[in-house]
């Protein structure tokens, strides 16, 4: 059984984060998915979630290619993780390129995915606030 593992935020799921995660459990036989804090998302990232920890993990155990969601709560905890839950590849998208090669070291495959194009959390925030005027929600 190849094991695999990716992290994120994850908010306000979208295509892109379902086109990564089809794509990462085609990489193995299991997928676990190290979802981030809230509070590691505030306070590394910078990053204030509509939705919280548990919703947002609810979201992704309900996704076919999810098998087990795990929190992220440091940027330290990747050297663990990978040889407490025994995995084989890291995967990752390409917004990260190389930041993570370290974990060659500890035996894993390191796989850096395309990201998908045009849609992202920041994005969809910025196009709901722009409401009517939005181009996106031009009816
Ligand atoms: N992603 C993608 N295409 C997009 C948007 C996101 O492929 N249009 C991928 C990202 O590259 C990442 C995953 O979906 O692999 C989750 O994206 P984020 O929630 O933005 O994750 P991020 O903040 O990059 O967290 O320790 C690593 C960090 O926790 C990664």
């Amino acid at each position: 059984m190849k094991r695999v593992i990716t992290y994120g935020t994850f908010d306000l799921l979208h295509y892109g984060h379902i086109e990564l995660l089809k794509r990462a459990k085609a990489l193995g036989d299991y997928l676990i998915v190290a979802l981030s804090t809230d509070e590691f998302n505030r306070v590394e990232k910078n990053k204030y979630c509509y939705f919280s920890y548990e919703q947002r993990k609810s979201l992704l155990e309900a996704i076919r290619y999810v098998d087990l969601v795990i929190p992220e709560e440091n940027w330290e905890q990747k050297k663990t993780d990978v040889h407490e839950y025994h995995i084989d590849t890291f995967v990752i998208g390409d917004d990260w390129e190389g930041k993570f090669d370290f974990l060659k070291d500890e035996g894993v495959e390191v796989v850096y995915l395309s990201r998908t194009p045009e849609i992202s959390t920041t994005q969809i925030k910025k196009d709901m606030a722009g409401g009517k005027d939005s181009e996106k929600l031009k009816g």
